[in-house]
């Protein structure tokens, strides 16, 4: 088999070492387009033709009971927010397939995130390690209404990184709809970013302000890449 990126240039390398690294067979990188139809791993573009790679990863979203965790996953994966609340028993998982393109490239990589919710109900703190088995990736969520949910997210990052390694995390306040001066502490959650060396963005799953983003840098950080236009950290109202 030629090699996955026979030009050497680093998306190109990075995304095919991913896909082959998650059980890809390879076929198809690196030839020709030939004869009728394309082959599964070649897709067109309005600009030609252009390799597909392909890697499932698994994500976990934590963070305190009633931060958003459902709220912002089904924002990201359904596009749309429940009104009713619905507690999370233990784990759940919902998927989204997030496409990656590399500047200069005729590749694009589609990431199949398996996105596990963690219920975040004390009852079932025993159950988070094995949840957290295989993550290569987190989003942990605080409240901006709610400032103790903020001060929580160190514990659920010491929990996740005991047993998930490190990997990826990104930090995110959410509810910025109802933003609340007194209860969001920026000097700490700009000391929990630094500590941990995780980023920390605010959302609204209310209105959608900043959660395809979120995901989307975490994507590029599990490829390995920063995301062609960065999320807004500041308020996303
Ligand atoms: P969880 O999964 O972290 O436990 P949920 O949290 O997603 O179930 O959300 C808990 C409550 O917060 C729900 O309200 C939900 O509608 C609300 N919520 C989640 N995200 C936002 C947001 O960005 N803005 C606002 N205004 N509300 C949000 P209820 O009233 O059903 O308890
Ligand atoms: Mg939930």
């Amino acid at each position: 088999m030629m090699s996955p990126d026979t030009k050497g240039n680093g998306a190109g390398r990075m995304a095919a070492e991913l896909f082959l690294k998650d059980g890809g067979d390879g076929a198809g990188l690196g030839r020709p387009f030939e004869g009728k139809g394309a082959p599964r791993t070649l897709d067109r573009h309005s600009t030609g033709w252009y390799r597909v790679l392909e890697a499932t990863k698994k994500i976990c979203v934590l963070g305190d009971p009633a931060v958003g965790k459902t709220s912002v996953i089904r924002r990201y994966a359904l596009d749309c927010f429940d009104e009713g609340y619905l507690t999370t028993i233990g784990a759940r998982v919902l998927n989204r397939t997030q496409v990656l393109r590399f500047p200069g490239q005729s590749a694009e990589l589609r990431l199949h995130l398996k996105i596990w919710e963690i219920s975040g109900q004390n009852r079932h703190l025993e159950l988070y390690p094995s949840y957290y088995l295989g993550a290569e990736g987190a989003i942990i969520v605080g409240d901006a209404t709610r400032v103790e949910t903020q001060v929580n997210l160190w514990k659920w990052i010491e929990g996740f990184r005991a047993a998930a390694g490190r990997v990826p995390i990104i930090l995110v306040v959410n509810k910025t709809d109802l933003m609340d001066e007194t209860e969001f502490d920026l000097e700490l959650m700009d000391e929990i970013s630094h500590e941990f060396r995780c980023p920390f963005r605010m959302s609204s799953a209310r209105n959608g302000a900043n959660v395809d983003n979120v995901f989307r840098e975490l994507a590029y950080q599990l490829a390995g890449r920063k995301p062609l236009s960065g999320p807004r950290r500041g308020r996303a109202c």
